[in-house]
């Protein structure tokens, strides 16, 4: 089973898209193990962007992510990088398709709602710099063959 980092970025808190957000997961079949709202300080900001250090667009996006609170959280299931990536749309919500949650609420690249992560190492990464491993719950859903083979 594999785990994924999604949050909420914070213009879908702002915009009141929390519980619509997390339900396109839930409804897709991403399993909820841990859920929390915080703000993000600049160093963990810059951390987490870290792969996008120099590049343009790298000062304003840490200066969004921290403007204010986020919903982070961590999706479990096979394949759910994949899944999520999926769910969320392309990066530009106007590239994005409709039906997904950049492509349905989004109009800006750099106000695109949501984060997923992009790879087995950057969820591993991210997962440990945003949650304590009790932070994360272990349980098991009882309709899980209903939605995995
Ligand atoms: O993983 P994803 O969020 O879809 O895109 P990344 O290429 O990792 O970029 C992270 C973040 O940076 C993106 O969600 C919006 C912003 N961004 C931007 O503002 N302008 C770009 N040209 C590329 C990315
Ligand atoms: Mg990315």
């Amino acid at each position: 089973m594999e785990r994924t980092f999604v949050m909420v970025k914070p213009d879908g808190v702002q915009r009141g898209l929390v519980a619509k957000v997390i339900n396109s997961f839930e409804q897709k079949g991403c399993k909820l193990v841990a859920l929390k709202m915080m703000k993000i300080d600049r160093e963990l900001a810059e951390k987490h962007y870290g792969e996008h250090k120099g590049k343009p667009f790298f000062t304003p996006l840490v200066d969004y992510i921290i403007s204010g609170p986020v919903v982070a959280m961590v999706l479990e299931g096979k394949d759910v990088i994949t899944a999520a990536r999926n769910v969320m749309g392309a990066t530009n919500p106007l590239q994005a398709a409709i039906g997904t949650i950049r492509g349905d609420y989004g109009m800006d690249i750099g106000r695109n709602v949501v984060h997923g992560s992009d790879s087995p190492a950057s969820a591993q990464r991210e997962i440990n710099l945003f949650f304590l491993p009790e932070e994360i719950t272990e349980w098991s859903r009882t309709l899980e063959t209903w939605i995995f083979e």
